[in-house]
């Protein structure tokens, strides 16, 4: 049975991007043949900066939220936050002596976030990689979707898992996991520029759809969307070098659950003026039946907090023999 491992961040409102990159996909993976684990990784949410008690506690209320309304079932799926499961810091810190400063050096996405002051950049984003490894590996996960933007810090927990097995000479002790990256929606771009992806942090909101927006601001967010004056092509080749006009077309793709290709076939030669509303309406239908269930579940933070209590107990009971496993192996002595 394939074990797959997820996690998003709650540093702000989830995005379309969120949503068909990640989330919508772990609802896929509820089947027979998987076990299901996704994270609120709410450790990884302080490495960027504090957004304050009440704030953080809110979001990964939110994201909770979400990952329900978008169809995870709590029963079937482990659904928990990070900071609840101690053994992902454990592990963290067992893979921070494992994993090289090189490895780290090459991570784009601490170059993108520490900006050009990374003196100043807390030593928590340097190591976010290696939290990340521990996140997945400490579950021995076998499978993890993720969006495009991860595949390097999944590659990151490839090298580490393989090396702490090396090192330590017990091959095969943590498996190597397969990033699942695949669909219309793996890398969702900002609607503002196309070169840049959707991200929950832009500080501009026009850059993005929240799953939380109503249909008049998705409807306003679309009709803005920064696009070139040529109508849709008749062939998917023509979107090479129209990255805004390959975006919306992927996000149809995504939300109506087909291919770029049909999209084309059904649109070509359609102009922009035409294509939006389309896209705006079907994105309607699509969220706003997410964000009414968010709306309903976040009355009841208490029950909330009780699904991911009773997740992190679920997950620690994975999680705990893993990390005694892996301090044997490393030689660190506990008590029985
Ligand atoms: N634009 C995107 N297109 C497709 N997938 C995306 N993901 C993020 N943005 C896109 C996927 O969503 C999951 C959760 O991401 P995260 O919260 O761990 O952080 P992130 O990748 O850094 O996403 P954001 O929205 O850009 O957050 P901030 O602004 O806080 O950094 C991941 O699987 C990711 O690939």
């Amino acid at each position: 049975k394939r074990r797959v491992f997820s996690g998003v961040q709650p540093t702000g409102k989830l995005t379309l991007g969120n949503y068909l990159g990640a989330v919508k996909r772990f609802v896929d993976f509820q089947r027979d043949d998987c076990e299901t684990i996704y994270c609120m990784v709410d450790q990884h949410a302080i490495t960027a900066g504090w957004p304050g008690r009440a704030e953080l506690a809110e979001a990964t209320r939110a994201v909770a939220a979400a990952y329900i309304a978008c169809g995870l079932d709590p029963d079937r799926s482990i659904l928990f936050n990070q900071s609840q499961v101690p053994a992902h810091a454990q592990l963290a810190w067992v893979f921070n002596c494992v994993a090289r400063i090189g490895w780290a050096n090459r991570m784009t996405q601490f170059k993108d976030k520490a900006g050009k002051n990374t003196e100043n950049a807390s030593v928590g984003l340097y190591t976010y990689p290696a939290l990340m490894a521990a996140d997945i590996l400490t579950y021995h996960a076998t499978h993890v979707p993720v969006g495009e933007d991860q595949k390097q810090h999944l590659e990151f927990a490839r090298d580490t898992a393989a090396k702490f097995n090396n090192d330590y000479g017990v091959e095969g002790f943590f498996p190597l996991p397969e990033p699942m990256i695949e669909g219309a929606a793996t890398r969702i771009m900002s609607l503002r520029d196309g070169t840049r992806k959707m991200s929950k942090s832009d500080p501009s909101d026009m850059s993005r759809i929240n799953l939380t927006d109503d249909a008049d601001t998705i409807a306003r967010k679309f009709r803005k969307a920064r696009t070139d004056p040529e109508p849709l092509p008749d062939s998917l080749k023509g979107l090479d070098d129209r990255p805004e006009a390959r975006n919306l077309v992927n996000i149809y793709a995504a939300l109506a659950e087909t291919s770029a290709e049909a999209v084309i076939s059904e649109y070509a030669g359609a102009q922009f003026g035409a294509f939006k509303p389309a896209l705006a309406d079907l994105a309607v239908a699509k969220l706003s039946p997410i964000s009414a269930k968010m709306d309903e579940l976040l009355q009841d933070k208490a029950e909330l907090d009780r699904i991911l209590g009773r997740g992190a107990q679920r997950a620690a009971e994975i999680a705990e023999p893993i990390v005694a496993r892996t301090y044997d192996i490393i030689g660190f002595i506990r008590s029985r």
